[in-house]
């Protein structure tokens, strides 16, 4: 059941890069909760021309009637201050609420950043891979601007993310340390990674590292086979940990169009 029903102009508004793993985290949370909402989808750098026109400059940025939340974080604890008592994301208990705020904490600061350097560095120089990913949606002008703007952004992109190949490599390592934390944790058999529900930390770690495991439900998902050999292999070392296949798993069972489930 819909617990929301606005009408077409009170619909809120995601702007978006969709490739972007953080845009997914906001993507998944207004799924579950069944929230109506209009995505619209950017390219880089086209997308800073919607965001700042809000006052926002990062993807995602969730635009609703009264208010602009410009952090992923902050559209999920808005999401969730909105949401019926059974759909929330945030446990009430306080130290299971300081819990989930931590590990997504982890997750935001440095999962994510660590994924995105790590999938740049594999896809950068293919220029039919990056067309496919950031064109995703786009509108026409900007899909038919990218082989203008590409290579500029390409520079750009390497410079201000710092992305090479030691800095990928220690990115590579970072996630491979992250994911042995989440193992670890799902270690003891427990379903979910804060008490006995699913919660921002479950939709978070998953979202974010969706890109290092491929699920085949995410609705970016590109053909394994398409991404170099190097980054295939190490996609299939990330999926056969406990943590890769968690984030198999949360795809499979929970990632829906329209939700339904619990
Ligand atoms: N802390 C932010 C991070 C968002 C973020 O880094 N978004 C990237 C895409 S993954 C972006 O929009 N980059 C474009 C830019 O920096 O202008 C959040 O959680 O929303």
């Amino acid at each position: 059941m819909n617990h929301f029903s606005p009408t077409q102009e009170q619909k809120f508004r995601l702007i978006s890069i969709p490739i972007s793993h953080f845009c997914e985290k906001a993507r998944w949370a207004l799924t579950k909760l069944q929230v109506p909402y209009v995505e619209e989808p950017h390219m880089p750098p086209f997308h800073s021309f919607a965001t700042g026109r809000v006052g926002g400059k990062t993807t995602p940025v969730l635009v609703t009637k009264k208010e602009v939340f410009t952090d992923s974080t902050e559209i999920l604890k808005y999401l969730d201050k909105i949401a019926p008592a059974n759909a929330k994301l945030y446990p009430t208990d306080p130290e299971l609420r300081r819990q989930v705020e931590e590990l997504e904490n982890l997750f935001d600061e440095q999962l994510g950043p660590a994924i995105r350097l790590w999938g740049y560095f594999g896809v950068m120089n293919d220029q039919k891979l990056m067309r496919r990913n950031w064109c995703h949606n786009a509108p026409f002008v900007e899909q038919a601007l990218f082989p203008i703007v590409f290579p500029f952004m390409r520079k750009l992109a390497c410079q201000k993310l710092n992305i090479n190949p030691e800095s990928a490599a220690q990115a590579h390592e970072q996630i491979k340390s992250i994911f042995e934390k989440v193992s670890e944790l799902l270690a003891d058999g427990r379903n979910y990674l804060v008490g006995d529900k699913f919660s921002a930390a479950d939709l978070t770690f998953a979202a974010l590292a969706a890109g290092a495991v491929s699920p085949p439900e995410h609705p970016m998902k590109k053909p394994v086979e398409t991404l170099p050999t190097k980054m295939v292999s190490e996609i299939k070392q990330f999926q056969a940990t406990p943590a890769g296949a968690y984030v198999l798993r949360l795809y499979r069972e929970l990632r829906r169009e329209n939700y339904s489930g619990s």
